[in-house]
């Protein structure tokens, strides 16, 4: 009889969480997913697959729960995708920040290596690290240079990985860049940019009031970014990875390109806190400086060729899709 591969997921009710483990589940996987105590109910993402996903109770800053998840599930796989991943939030919560993002790597890796040295381990690195950008486009050769309290936690989190792999465990960081989709939370841009042109279409909103719009991502689809999670850690040596398209917009074009989405062409007239987005005469979007972050990452741009070469990984998602599945989506929960 062939072994079920069984496949921890931290982060489970996240976005990747979910696609990362409906991903598994195609595969054949047994799926246990940690998720932390909430007063509501955290499974809006993964209602559909709840009865097919073994859920355990563990919480990354609880080294007791860690211990026991790890017993209970005895994983051959573990994808850490647990985070305080909102970048503005570390500047006024860094210690939690640091918290999950650090110390809980620390204390799953060594709860993993105490308890078997050969389970493959996949940590949630970004490209937040790369921070005010030294060369571009970023690659696994570019050095880091954080600006944040959430990049400075993951970039010690990423190098405690290394630490684990030369100590012989099969460990990888995957270099992730943005990825989005309909299961992004909604303070992240991306989402928050295609619910509220949702609601503008829709009659529920008058205008969209955002930061930095001339910051520049290199977004793609979360669907395709859990696929070279999984693929770095089916390898023979383990290592890490950029992951990412290779193109970047700024937030500008990505709002532009929602808008479209329902038919209406934005004309933006001023510049700085005084820049306005209009269609049909109507002010649409705004700059509000309580979007603004004290420290902000403007260039993202990732060098995927590594990934390509060694991972045979390409996105396939155009970044066009992506947006306009982001707004139908919207469109169609605020109809219901
Ligand atoms: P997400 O939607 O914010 O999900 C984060 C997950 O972590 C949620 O399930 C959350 O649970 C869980 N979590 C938070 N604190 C925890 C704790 N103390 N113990 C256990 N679980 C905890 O993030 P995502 O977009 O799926 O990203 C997945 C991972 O990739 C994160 O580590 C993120 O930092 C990293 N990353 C993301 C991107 C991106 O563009 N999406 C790029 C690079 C790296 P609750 O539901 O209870 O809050
Ligand atoms: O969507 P964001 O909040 O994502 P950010 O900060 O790039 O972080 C995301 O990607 C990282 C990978 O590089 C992940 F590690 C991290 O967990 C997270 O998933 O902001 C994107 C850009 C920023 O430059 C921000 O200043 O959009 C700018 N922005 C402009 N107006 C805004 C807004 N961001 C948000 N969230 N809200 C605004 O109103």
């Amino acid at each position: 009889m062939t072994k079920v591969t069984k496949a921890l997921i931290t982060g489970i009710t996240g976005q990747d969480g979910a696609y990362i483990a409906e991903s598994l589940l195609s595969k054949g996987y047994q799926v246990f997913g940690m998720y932390r105590r909430r007063a509501t109910d955290p499974f809006d993402n993964i209602d559909h697959i709840k009865n097919k996903i073994n859920l355990v109770s563990g919480d990354l800053c609880d080294g007791h729960s860690i211990q026991e998840v790890v017993e209970e599930t005895n994983p051959d796989e573990v994808y850490n995708l647990g985070a305080q991943s909102f970048v503005k939030v570390s500047f006024n919560q860094p210690h939690v920040t640091r918290d999950i993002n650090f110390y809980g790597v620390d204390r799953l890796l060594h709860s993993l290596f105490r308890f078997n040295k050969k389970i493959r381990f996949y940590q949630a690195s970004t490209s937040e690290m790369f921070g005010d950008v030294l060369e571009t486009p970023q690659s696994e050769f570019t050095p880091f240079n954080p600006v944040s309290p959430y990049g400075e936690a993951k970039l010690a989190a990423h190098e405690l990985v290394k630490e684990y792999r030369k100590r012989g465990m099969f460990c990888c960081g995957g270099i992730l860049f943005n990825h989005e989709s309909p299961r992004r939370g909604l303070q992240f841009v991306t989402r928050k940019i295609t619910h509220s042109v949702a609601k503008i279409h829709l009659g529920l909103q008058d205008k969209l009031s955002l930061g930095n719009l001339n910051a520049e991502r290199d977004w793609g689809h979360a669907i395709d970014y859990v696929e070279a999670m999984w693929l770095m850690l089916q390898q023979d040596t383990p290592d890490d990875y950029v992951i990412a398209t290779g193109k970047k917009i700024t937030v500008r074009d990505f709002v532009e390109l929602a808008f479209k989405k329902i038919g209406r062409e934005i004309e933006w007239v001023g510049e700085g806190l005084d820049e306005k987005g209009y269609s049909n005469g109507q002010v649409v979007v705004d700059v509000d400086e309580k979007f603004f972050r004290p420290n902000e990452v403007n260039l993202l741009l990732g060098d995927p060729s590594k990934a390509k070469k060694e991972l045979g990984w390409e996105p396939r998602a155009s970044l066009e899709d992506l947006v306009f599945s982001m707004v139908q989506n919207d469109l169609t929960l605020l109809e219901k």
